[in-house]
């Protein structure tokens, strides 16, 4: 071996050792779409991005295996879409529940799909014609992804989620059946990759009422409200439904003060808008404790205004306002109230 095949041999090996460091630290996802039959539990569709499959890669459900046994082509330059003719040999999925992995040449878990009764569940059993679809998406450097049922499949076309989401609504009391208003209603949360925990929340209103626009996935509801215990509830949602939470009754902490419904709260509250995500039209509604020269204001991420919806003096109380985003472009967007005394903001996002 002469120096030079001496030396970039080494640098080979380094190469291929230096792999994993180098590697991308954003997770990948690869089992995009998986459509069940409730009548045949190996006539199922799945939808695989973003990796070739080689004859040694496999797939395995909680009691079966299947190898590919040969290479399989994408048919577009993203997606390919797997059924059981695309294995060496049937591959059972249970529809009521299971934990399906996708597994690399070294046998390694490259990616998995569990729904139903199964450890670690990541949403319940599928509704015939609907898919278990993957989402992700990027929050600061990190990559976020969980699933939830479409009923509108897109095998071999990109996730499309606007039909995959429904409401869930409920009222939430004290222990006398009083209506508990301005309870932070938490339907998500992820971390980011600095720790900061992001929440997503609705608030409940004056007759402690709230409505949750999700997609249709299995989450943890958890009920904040100062002066009173914290509550949570496990809650299965579908796409174009609407589902009715039990009445949460919140426990009052031992130093808890009056119970009754705090009809004009001494406080700014700036609600979540509603819908949100939306279309077109959403509504804001906020809380003034003193009346008060008021700004409400849309800003782009950039920080840049894109828009002005009340601008004047307000008395105190309850107001709403509806903002009309005809002219904007779908994004993020946030709210923002101010005062002589506060300054709230929430995001939203408009869909297109
Ligand atoms: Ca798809």
């Amino acid at each position: 071996m002469n120096y030079f095949k001496k030396h970039l041999f080494i640098l080979s090996v380094s190469a291929i050792l230096l792999i994993p460091l180098f590697a991308n630290p954003l997770m990948e996802f690869y089992l995009n779409e998986l459509l069940l039959d409730a009548r045949d539990d190996t006539a199922w569709q799945l939808e695989i991005t973003k990796t070739p499959i080689t004859a040694d890669m496999y797939l395995t459900t909680l009691t079966d295996t299947a190898l590919f046994g040969r290479p399989i082509m994408y048919n577009t330059d993203d997606f390919v879409v797997i059924t059981r003719d695309s294995l060496a040999a049937p591959l059972h999925i249970r529809y009521c529940g299971d934990i399906l992995q996708l597994h690399g040449e070294s046998g390694a878990i490259m990616d998995q799909i569990g729904f139903g009764d199964v450890p670690d569940s990541e949403i319940t059993a599928p509704k015939p014609g609907m898919s278990i679809c993957r989402r992700s998406f990027i929050e600061g450097e990190e990559q976020h992804s969980y699933l939830y049922f479409d009923k509108s499949p897109t095998l071999g076309l990109a996730n499309d989620s606007s039909n995959a989401r429904g409401n869930c609504s409920g009222y939430v009391t004290d222990r006398s059946g009083h209506a508990l208003d301005s309870v932070k209603v938490i339907y998500d949360s992820y971390s980011t990759s600095i720790g900061t925990v992001i929440e997503v929340y609705e608030y409940t209103d004056e007759n402690g009422y709230y409505l949750i626009w999700d997609y249709a996935r299995t989450e943890n509801f958890h009920y904040k409200k100062d002066g009173y215990e914290d509550d949570s509830r496990v809650i299965s949602n579908w796409p174009d439904s609407t589902i009715l939470i039990p009445t949460v009754e919140m426990k009052e902490t031992v130093n808890a003060i009056s119970s009754k419904p705090d009809l004009n709260p001494n406080y700014f509250v700036l609600r979540q808008n509603y819908p949100n995500p939306f279309n077109l039209q959403t509504r804001i509604v906020y809380n003034l404790p003193l009346g008060d020269l008021v700004e409400m204001s849309i800003y782009e991420l950039s920080g840049r205004r894109v828009g002005r919806l009340v601008s004047g003096f307000q008395g105190a109380g309850w107001h709403s306002v509806t903002w009309n985003a005809g002219n904007s472009a779908s994004g993020i967007y946030i709210i923002r109230l101010q005062t002589s005394q506060a300054l709230l903001s929430r995001k939203c996002l408009l869909i297109k």
